[in-house]
């Protein structure tokens, strides 16, 4: 049975590792990606990268169906900004900094390339919210998280609420 694991909450230090790539293409990443889809679908997310449960990986999982029934893996994602695209703004929300959206422009145009469980190499040039979502999910790989978008006003707003909130004060 899949579990349920532990959500980062900003501003974790945790959340700005840098995940390293998978090499390995084993039964454990595969359990790795199961916990983390049961942790997204619990937290009611359409998308969560490895690094918001404190594994510092480059794996992301995803679903953005009506239906809550169609999950998605991305092992190893990257993507390159196309010619010809827009900045195309969109609210989004994160679901380790609880309470607060902000909308932030991401180029519309990208070639993304991932790897499947099995490691073999996939690509496609998305539309619409995937497009936002695994340049979300790509971020949190980084270490960057949708607060660095946002004056640093608002960002030391956003942290003492949340450290507040989070009892950690
Ligand atoms: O659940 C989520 N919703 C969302 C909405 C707009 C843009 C991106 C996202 S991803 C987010 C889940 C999350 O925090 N993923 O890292
Ligand atoms: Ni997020």
């Amino acid at each position: 049975m899949a579990k349920k694991l532990n959500i980062l909450i900003f501003p974790d230090p945790r959340l700005r590792k840098i995940a390293r790539k998978v090499t390995k293409f084993d039964k454990c990443l595969e359990i790795l990606a199961e916990d983390m889809l049961k942790t997204m679908y619990e937290a009611n997310g359409i998308g969560l990268a490895a690094t918001q449960v404190d594994k510092h990986l480059r794996l992301v999982v995803m679903d953005l169906s009506e239906n809550r029934d169609e999950p998605r893996i991305f092992v190893n994602p990257e993507y390159e900004v196309l010619d010809g695209h827009k900045m195309f703004e969109f609210e989004e929300g994160c679901l380790s900094i609880p309470g607060f959206n902000e909308t932030i422009a991401r180029p519309d145009k990208i070639k993304l390339i991932w790897q499947n469980l099995k490691g073999e190499m996939m690509e496609d040039t998305p539309e619409g919210i995937l497009t936002v979502c695994i340049q979300h999910e790509i971020d949190h790989l980084n270490g960057k998280l949708m607060v660095d978008y946002v004056s640093i006003l608002k960002r030391d707003r956003i942290k003492n609420k949340l450290l507040k909130d989070f009892n950690r004060i």
